[in-house]
C-alpha cells in the first residue's frame, strides 16, 4: 500500500511541476496572463509533508500538511528565476520557501528546506509576504511582516504586525536585522527601496492604528533610515493615497519593489476597497519621480489585475495580492501575483507596455459624470478616426 501510493503522488508532483504554462486567450494589450498558477500547495514536495519510512508510516499518511502557497517575492539570480514564497501549513503558520525555475514562467521548485530564519525575535507568532530588494549596498534584503499577538489586549485575536528585515547573498544564508521602528502603532507591506535616497536606506511603509485597519493611515508611507542593521523611520511622508470611492479606499499597501525607468519609478501595489462580500483586494500601479521617490507623478485609473473567474475562489476570496516582480535586462517584466490567499500566478509584460500603461492610462476623475465624460472623448476620438 505504501510503495503504490507513494510512486502514484510522486508522479503526479514530477508530472505538476513540469507541466508547461502557456498563455491563455485573452487580450489587453498590458500583460498575458497563463493557464496554470505558477505555485500551489500541491507544489510542497512530498518530503515536506509525509514520513517517507514505511516501517513508521505505514499508510502513506500525510503528516505535515500545507494549505496554501502565495505571496512570493522575487528575484532574478545568474538569469535563473528565484521566488521566495509565503508557504502556509494546516497550522496556520506561514513561513518562506525558496522555489527556483529556470524560465520565470513554469517548471517552478521548491529547494528541500524551507528558509529557518534566526529566532531573534521572541515574541513573533508568525511571517509573511517577504520582499525581496536587490540593494545597491551589495545584499539581498528581505523585509516581511513579522506578526505577533498584542499583550496589552485581551482579545485573543489582537495582534501586532511590524516589519522584519532580513539580508542575505545567495538566498540560503539569512542574518536577521532587529525589526524596523517607525512612530506608526503598526506596519504591514513594507519594501526596501533599491538605492540609497540621499545617501540613506529608504522604505515604503504602510502606517496603520491596528493590525487589521490602517486608521488615519492615509496610504503608502516612505521614510529614510541611517542605519538598516538598527532601522528607525522617525518621519513618514504619504506618497500614493487611499481615495474615496476607488480601489483604494479602504487601505492600500506597497507591493513589488518599484521598477526604476527613465520615465520614473513604476510601483506595483495592491487596493482595497469595502463590498458586501467582504474586502476585495486588486492590484494597481502608479509612478514616482526619479529624483524623489515620494513625488506620485502618475496613477491610472482603476486595477491593473484583479482577481479573474476561478482565481478569485480561494481561503480568503476576492484577493489579487503581490509583492514580487522581475524586470530583466532585455526588458522583460515578470509580475508574481496571488489570488484569494490560495496560489501564485505569473503575469507577463514588457518595460515598454508598462511605461505606455503607467503614463498613457488617464486617471480616475473620481466621479461618474467625468468617467462618462472620459469615455465619450475616447469614443469621440475614435470615430473621427475611423471614419476619417
Ligand atoms: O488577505 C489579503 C491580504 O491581507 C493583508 O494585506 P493588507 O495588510 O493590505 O490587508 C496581508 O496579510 C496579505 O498577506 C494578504 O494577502
Amino acid at each position: 500500500m505504501f510503495k503504490e501510493n507513494y510512486t502514484r503522488e510522486l508522479a503526479k508532483y514530477e508530472a505538476l511541476v513540469t507541466k508547461p504554462n502557456r498563455p491563455i486567450d485573452e487580450y489587453n494589450g498590458i500583460y498575458t496572463r497563463y493557464e496554470n498558477p505558477v505555485l500551489t500547495r500541491s507544489h510542497a514536495p512530498l518530503l515536506w509533508r509525509y514520513d517517507l519510512n514505511p516501517e513508521t508510516n505505514p499508510y502513506f499518511m500525510e503528516r505535515l500538511g500545507i494549505n496554501a502557497v502565495f505571496n512570493a517575492g522575487a528575484i532574478e539570480l545568474d538569469g535563473k528565476f528565484y521566488v521566495v514564497a509565503r508557504v502556509e501549513g494546516n497550522d496556520r503558520k506561514s513561513f518562506f520557501a525558496v522555489a527556483e525555475s529556470p524560465n520565470g514562467i513554469d517548471n517552478f521548485r521548491f529547494w528541500d528546506y524551507p528558509i529557518l530564519l534566526p529566532d531573534t525575535e521572541k515574541d513573533e507568532t508568525n511571517v509573511y509576504d517577504m520582499r525581496l530588494t536587490k540593494h545597491e549596498d551589495g545584499y539581498i534584503y528581505g523585509v516581511f511582516c513579522s506578526e505577533s499577538k498584542d499583550k496589552e489586549n485581551p482579545d485573543l485575536s489582537a495582534a501586532v504586525a511590524q516589519a522584519g528585515i532580513v539580508r542575505t547573498k545567495d538566498l540560503k544564508t539569512w542574518e536577521r536585522l532587529p525589526n524596523l521602528r517607525t512612530s506608526s502603532a503598526q506596519q504591514r507591506n513594507v519594501v526596501l527601496h533599491p538605492e540609497f535616497v540621499d545617501g540613506k536606506y529608504a522604505f515604503y511603509t504602510r502606517p496603520q492604528d491596528s493590525f487589521i485597519d490602517t486608521g488615519s493611515g492615509g496610504g503608502i508611507g516612505f521614510g529614510l533610515c541611517e542605519d538598516i542593521t538598527n532601522a528607525y523611520v522617525a518621519e513618514e511622508k504619504i506618497t500614493s493615497r487611499r481615495k474615496y470611492h476607488t480601489i483604494t479606499e479602504v487601505k492600500n499597501g506597497a507591493g513589488a519593489v518599484p521598477i526604476k525607468t527613465e520615465k520614473g519609478w513604476i510601483h506595483i501595489a495592491h487596493g482595497v476597497r469595502n463590498t458586501a462580500w467582504g474586502l476585495r483586494y486588486v492590484i494597481y500601479i502608479f509612478a514616482t519621480a526619479l529624483e524623489d521617490p515620494t513625488k506620485v507623478i502618475a496613477e491610472p485609473s482603476g486595477f491593473f489585475i484583479a482577481p479573474y473567474e476561478l482565481e478569485i475562489i480561494g481561503d480568503v476570496g476576492n484577493v489579487a495580492f503581490t509583492n514580487g516582480a522581475i524586470a530583466r535586462d532585455n526588458g522583460d517584466v515578470y509580475i508574481y501575483y496571488a489570488t484569494a490567499d490560495t496560489r501564485l500566478h505569473v503575469a507577463t509584460t514588457t518595460i515598454d507596455r508598462l511605461i505606455d500603461y503607467t503614463f498613457n492610462t488617464p486617471e480616475d476623475p473620481l466621479r461618474s459624470v467625468d468617467c462618462v465624460a472620459q469615455r465619450c472623448a475616447l469614443i469621440k476620438k475614435n470615430l473621427e478616426f475611423i471614419n476619417k
